[in-house]
């Protein structure tokens, strides 16, 4: 019997793998190439031939070969043979056919200027999309236009984040936000990363993005429409505070709501526990976002203090709660009712600390959090990820290098050395088979591994503007070719776009919306051999462990912390197309 099953399993496993050899062999970046930068496409266990052609749509007749290059075995996509097709001297704006002799689908290859444009407003769109608490009107959302959900404006104060002056039970109003991810609540650790590296982007790329449209309903104001969409999560995040400085850790349903729309989902909503990390998560992008916004003090009177206030008030918090974890398993067993939905819990919180001492060090010029940062051990700076946020204070100080107070200027001098080591260290082991930075290592394919993609893709767009090195600046775009179908599973991980990108992502509105296409814009979270979610993935290594079902949550879901790195990675390789950099 045994022996049996061992065979169906074996049998029914090269099924798998022989439609999988067989189904998508050329994998490219399925939205184009940019005319004067490096292209690349990617043929998989290809033994018929050796040459390749890119030959015009109209007449079919070739404009430019080559020779494919020598086959790499992809280690972490069941050893499959990869051959790279080089056609980065053909600069001619223009779609073309790719072909190699004996493959029937010959991908459209198109070559222009600027090819992520259309794509890079609909990642920053995607964040219109999961607003809370406003309907989402059809000269903006189109066939997705939805009511109102969550109008988050009598939330409970849960038991575990009681005090006399809020006791459990009372109401506060905390509206506005963009939901999380696939589901309705509201995280603030979550919210922080995406925030602060939303406007990590728009210090980097301002020229781009000031007239940047997007349609949202603030598209006519003066504001740049990135920072109009990123208020609308601030101000939430505002609502967040307790009077005493402490930060609710979220705003939340006791469980997940079922796969229904926004305004069908009514159950009462929560702010559990203050947190020590959702506090000095806060605390940093309010620093930040004090900073960032005080230079549009004339349209948003009063809201850069505000921010800088209550980055304050949260870091003085904090020193006197410098433990408090979010431990749900064991607040569950202390109060009712049962929360059940996202923890975000973190028990290293030193890079948290490091972030916000130095968000404040600079916001502030105060000496109290520069000596803070010196008299300490720094953490590990490590890829930004909602758990890991060492790396977001780095990279303020970066981008105020030229006017740092005093000591800190040696200190983000010694940060430099290492985060240059680390970019280095991106680029060093040569590529994944398919020549991306992504995939070097089987440990970048975790819950959420495209964020890695697009965090690794900012970390080399900044290399590359501060030191002007070509080298970090292909390495971005190879991630950017990554996320956009050159990748072993043959997708183009964001929604709406691509010839093969996910229909069924485990995001409720696009599952109950009964709308066919899902909401566009959305980068899911990718491949991940984790699969905690417990569905059958047709493939289980790390590079092709996705599967494009809305019951896999543990890949493909969308989340706000994921399209904020590929906002970033997209619109500055815009930013740097538009500014001719790729121009011999
Ligand atoms: O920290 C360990 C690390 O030490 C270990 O080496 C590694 C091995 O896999 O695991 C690491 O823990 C992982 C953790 O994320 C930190 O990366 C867990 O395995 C993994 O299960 C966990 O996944 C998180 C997931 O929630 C489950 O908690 C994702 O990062 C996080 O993005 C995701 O977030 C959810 C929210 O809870 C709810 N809303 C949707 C959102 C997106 O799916
Ligand atoms: O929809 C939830 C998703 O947002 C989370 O990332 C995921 C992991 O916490 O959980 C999803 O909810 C599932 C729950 O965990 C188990 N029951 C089924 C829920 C919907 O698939």
């Amino acid at each position: 019997m045994y022996i049996f099953k061992q065979f169906i399993l074996c049998w029914a496993f090269t099924i798998v793998m022989v439609t999988i050899a067989h189904t998508q062999q050329i994998q490219i970046n399925q939205i184009g190439y940019i005319s004067n930068a490096p292209k690349i496409a990617a043929v998989t266990n290809y033994n018929q031939g050796t040459r390749f052609y890119l030959t015009t749509l109209a007449t079919g007749d070739t404009v430019f070969t080559g020779n494919l290059l020598p086959a790499h075995l992809d280690d972490y996509a069941h050893q499959i043979p990869v051959q790279l097709i080089d056609f980065s001297a053909w600069q001619l704006p223009g779609s073309y056919r790719l072909k190699v002799a004996g493959i029937p689908a010959q991908p459209i290859i198109n070559i222009n200027a600027l090819p992520f444009y259309a794509i890079g407003k609909a990642l920053i769109k995607g964040f219109y999309f999961q607003r809370a608490s406003m309907p989402l009107l059809p000269i903006y959302a189109g066939i997705w236009s939805r009511p109102a959900g969550h109008p988050d404006s009598i939330v409970f104060i849960h038991p575990s984040a009681a005090t006399i002056q809020r006791p459990a039970g009372s109401v506060i109003a905390s509206p506005g936000g963009w939901y999380d991810a696939g589901d309705y609540n509201k995280y603030v650790v979550n919210s922080g990363i995406t925030v602060a590296t939303l406007l990590s982007a728009y210090n980097d790329f301002a020229p781009y993005f000031d007239s940047l449209q997007v349609n949202i309903p603030e598209s006519t104001n003066t504001l740049p429409d990135l920072l109009d969409e990123l208020l609308y999560n601030l101000r939430w995040m505002l609502t967040m505070q307790d009077t005493d400085g402490g930060v609710y850790h979220k705003c939340t349903n006791a469980a997940f709501d079922g796969m229904i729309m926004p305004n069908a989902a009514t159950q009462p909503r929560y702010v559990i526990q203050k947190t020590t990390a959702a506090t000095l998560n806060f605390a940093a992008v309010m620093a930040k976002a004090g900073r960032m916004f005080s230079q549009w003090n004339r349209v948003l009177p009063g809201l850069a203090d505000s921010c800088i206030n209550a980055a304050l008030l949260a870091w003085q918090w904090a020193e006197a709660h410098p433990n408090l974890d979010y431990n749900q398993e064991k607040l569950n067993t202390l109060f009712k009712p049962a929360i059940t939905t996202g923890a975000y819990g973190d028990t290293y919180l030193w890079d948290e600390w490091f972030w916000a001492a130095t968000e404040l060090a600079i916001t502030t010029k105060k000496s109290v959090y520069t000596h803070w940062l010196l008299q300490y051990k720094m953490p590990a700076i490590t890829l930004p990820s909602w758990n890991s946020v060492g790396a977001l204070g780095m990279f303020s100080l970066f981008e105020r290098r030229k006017s740092l107070p005093g000591k800190l200027q040696p200190f983000a001098d010694s940060l430099f050395t290492i985060f240059i080591q680390q970019a280095n260290l991106l680029l060093q082991n040569g590529n994944a088979a398919m020549h991306t930075v992504m995939g070097q290592s089987a440990s970048n394919f975790i819950w959420g591994s495209n964020a890695v993609a697009a965090n690794q893709g900012i970390w080399l767009l900044k290399a590359f503007m501060y030191t002007g090195e070509r080298r970090y600046l292909n390495g971005a775009l190879s991630n950017a070719d990554y996320l956009l179908g050159r990748n072993a599973a043959g997708y183009c991980y964001v929604t709406g776009f691509g010839t093969k990108s996910p229909l069924h992502p485990h995001h409720r509105p696009s599952i109950a919306d009964g709308i066919t296409p899902p909401i566009p814009g959305l980068l899911v979270g990718g491949p991940n051999p984790g699969m905690q979610d417990g569905v059958a993935y047709p493939n289980r290594f790390p590079e092709t462990a996705y599967v494009d079902d809305d019951k896999a949550y543990a890949c493909n879901e969308i989340a706000i912390n994921w399209n904020a790195p590929a906002v970033y990675l997209i619109n500055g390789l815009n930013y740097f197309s538009k500014l001719g950099i790729w121009h011999p």
